[in-house]
């Protein structure tokens, strides 16, 4: 009897002792789940406010192989300078098209051999230029007065294909 009465005292102890220690605990677990709670609203935040259009007017962007790299995804409505330079080891020229709403940006109309046909209805070239060699540079001005989806891009045979293009939103 008095062996069997010992052993549940003991448990009794073992268990109260983090239990009379349990302000403290509270205290930690309340500093923690405020934390928390900030922590996830400063990141919320942050998110909803991070699309920011590239504002400036100069657009420093390159071309590669086979890659068109731009400074931002999202860029402020106006006339734009672009600053193009060929990073690659083949030519490569840099076109832009401002599709109308009856093309899908990702998928503009190609021919036979799949490049894309720059005439075709709606898909609307607004800026093309000349082909640029490797480690070479051309600068133009470009019209982004209207918002909307806009398309930089490769067409040189087969680059398209190879994954030449950027679609932007002009806003
Ligand atoms: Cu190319």
């Amino acid at each position: 009897m008095t062996i069997v009465e010992t052993r549940p005292q003991v448990e009794t102890h073992g268990i109260s002792e983090p239990t009379g220690s349990s302000p403290v605990w509270w205290i930690a677990l309340v500093v923690a789940g405020v934390a928390m709670v900030v922590a996830v609203v400063v990141f919320t935040a942050s998110v909803i406010n991070e699309p920011k259009s590239f504002a400036d007017p100069k657009v420093p962007l390159s071309v590669a192989d086979f890659r068109v790299n731009m400074p931002s995804r999202d860029l402020t409505t106006g006339t734009k300078t672009l600053q193009i330079t060929n990073k690659g080891g083949v030519q490569h020229e840099l076109l832009v098209f401002h599709p109308d709403s009856t093309i899908d940006p990702r998928h503009l109309p190609l021919d036979a051999d799949g490049n894309i046909i720059e005439d075709a209805p709606g898909v609307n070239l607004v800026s093309d230029g000349d082909n640029i060699d490797p480690g070479q540079s051309q600068t133009r001005d470009l019209d982004l007065t209207q918002p909307g989806t806009y398309v930089f891009l490769c067409n040189l045979p087969e680059h398209y294909g190879q994954g030449m293009s950027v679609v932007v939103t002009v806003r």
